[in-house]
């Protein structure tokens, strides 16, 4: 590759202006280096930009779910709902991005398709679709662990002639769907959140499962004046907390294991779970995530509230998932979810009973029969976690790729960096706590540690900083070996690559949790960069 127009070498090239891109922007120019941050998107947000289909929220709490390293950023920002809607998260980044004049730094529509190491340069050359090229010393993707689209290959796709929208890719405006035929495929987070409005839009909606998941209902709420005063009070305490949990969120596990509580305990214990809402159900005990006995009080719990809520008893059997011990697929956070399938109009259609056969131009089809639709929807999930980065092609300096480097599963070290790819660094990616914390926080740890990496090899003239293969195998091993100690693997889920087809199975964040993961990081940093090789 030569570089062309672009040609001035930065210190850092960040890829992506989410929540950790962003961010990266920030630190490395507090750091004092020149940086550049290249977004496929036409404006900044990431996930929070491309995800604009109706109902999306966050399902971590607002208050927690933002940046922690600007005091008066902090103060000043008032979260509207106990729970973020999609556009208030985009308008609160768009906020910090102008805040901290981070746009000039930014350059949008520039969707990064190749990256190669010059080891005579010490460089990275990076190429973008529009054919621009840039350099930098050092390279980080911030690329998201949920952006590679996954679609589905269902025969006769193409052909269908009505109307075809992505949850991930939702047009703004967003169309009207009054008066029409609704069908939307997958039932994850983005189903489960967008189903109840689609519903109330549509004439009739259509719910193509083909494997149910559980979902507690948000409980989401306006903050009043009295929360913004308790935030206030409580922000710091709150973020010491959350930095050093397991989450990244302050939560308080019972104080007793499930099968010490006398069945009221639990009972009271698990209702209490439900009331606060949300994915932290899946905490109620403290060993809810090890103990299957722990996880079964829960999981009936909750399967006995979806019997309740669901009128007709053959659709909540439906949707009562059989597979997987509650939480170890995210659990989906809802607002009216199951009390959709009540509505006359909405159906669902159970696909391990009737697989989908091929899709017409009028609908689609399975071994039962057609249903025709006016508009069809994919909420089919993302290549979790790596697609975002085997979908670039990225060639380190002995010629590996990373496409192959991770055929047998990705192997990283603390989630930072890659064997093979000195000066490249990535952010909430496999290995690093990620998807099972607080995303920003996690971001937050991550850049400024690595920002520290980054000062320490400019200190002691490195031009590069590679990561040891044994050190990376050890690290790959340790965090599939902390995820066996859970019951985590016992569910196919994106965390492991379950849900793409040839995908190598690995279990790939890191399930130890923020706090230990912080701990464990510092502790490398104590020890002279452990597992680095400066040169
Ligand atoms: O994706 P998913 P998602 N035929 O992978 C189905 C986060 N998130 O976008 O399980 C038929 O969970 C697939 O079925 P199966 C959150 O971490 C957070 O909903 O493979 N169905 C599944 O039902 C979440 O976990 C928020 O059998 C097909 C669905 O598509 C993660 O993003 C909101 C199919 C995909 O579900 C991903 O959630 C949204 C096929 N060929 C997302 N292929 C919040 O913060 C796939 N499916 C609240």
């Amino acid at each position: 590759m030569t570089i062309g127009a672009h040609s001035a070498v930065r210190d850092v090239l960040v890829v992506g202006a989410g929540f950790a891109g962003l961010y990266a922007v920030h630190a490395f120019r507090r750091a004092g280096l020149d940086v550049i941050c290249l977004e496929a998107g036409e404006d900044v947000g990431g996930t929070w930009f491309f995800n604009r289909y109706p109902g999306a929220r966050c399902d971590v709490e607002s208050i927690d779910y933002s940046y922690s390293f600007d005091e008066d950023l902090q103060r000043d920002w008032v979260w509207s709902e106990r729970y973020a809607t999609q556009p208030e998260i985009l308008s609160y980044i768009h906020h910090v991005a102008d805040r901290f004049d981070l746009r000039r730094h930014i350059e949008l529509d520039k969707r990064v398709v190749a990256a190669n190491f010059d080891e005579h340069a010490s460089r990275w050359e990076v190429r973008t679709e529009d054919g621009d090229e840039y350099a930098a010393r050092y390279v980080l993707f911030a690329t998201g662990s949920l952006s590679a689209l996954n679609k589905p290959d269902i025969p006769g796709a193409d052909t269908f002639a009505g109307e075809t929208y992505f949850t991930a890719r939702w047009p703004e405006p967003g169309p009207s769907l009054r008066g029409k035929r609704v069908g939307i495929i997958g039932t994850g987070s983005s189903s489960v959140q967008s189903v109840p409005i689609l519903a109330g839009e549509a004439d009739s909606l259509t719910v193509f499962q083909r494997t149910p998941n559980y979902s507690v209902p948000a409980l989401n709420r306006q903050l009043t004046d009295a929360d913004q005063r308790r935030i206030r009070e409580e922000y710091p305490a709150r973020r010491t907390k959350a930095r050093m949990s397991g989450g990244g969120s302050p939560h308080q596990a019972h104080p007793k294991r499930a099968a010490e509580c006398t069945p009221e305990e639990r009972e009271a214990a698990l209702e209490a779970g439900w009331r606060n809402g949300g994915v932290l159900y899946g905490k109620t005990f403290p060993d809810q995530f090890t103990d299957i006995e722990a996880n079964d009080f829960a999981r009936e719990f909750a399967e006995r509230k979806i019997r309740q809520i669901v009128a007709d008893p053959r659709t909540a059997e439906d949707l009562i998932p059989t597979d997987h011990p509650i939480g170890t697929k995210r659990i989906c956070t809802d607002s009216g979810y199951f009390e959709t399938f009540n509505l006359d109009k909405v159906e669902l259609v159970n696909l391990r009973r009737e697989p989908i056969t091929r899709i017409t131009a009028a609908g689609i089809e399975t071994s039962a029969g057609l249903r025709e639709l006016d508009v069809l929807v994919y909420a089919t999930g993302f290549d979790a976690m790596t697609g975002a980065l085997t979908r670039i092609d990225i060639t380190g300096p002995r010629g590996d790729r990373i496409k192959d480097a991770w055929a047998e599963g990705p192997v990283t070290y603390l989630g930072v960096q890659i064997p093979g790819f000195p000066n490249l660094f990535t952010v909430n990616g496999p290995g690093a706590p990620s998807v099972l914390s607080n995303m920003v926080l996690t971001a937050e740890q991550q850049v400024d540690w690595l920002a520290e990496l980054v000062r320490h090899a400019d200190e002691t003239g490195a031009a590069q900083v590679e990561v040891r293969d044994d050190a990376a195998v050890k690290w790959t091993d340790h965090v599939q070996q902390a995820a066996d100690a859970t019951l985590f693997p016992r569910a196919n889920s994106w965390y492991l690559g379950a849900n793409i087809e040839g995908k190598p199975r690995r279990f790939m964040p890191y399930v130890a949790g923020l706090g230990a993961y912080r701990e464990r990081c510092e502790a490398i940093k104590a020890d002279g960069y452990e597992g680095f090789v400066f040169t």
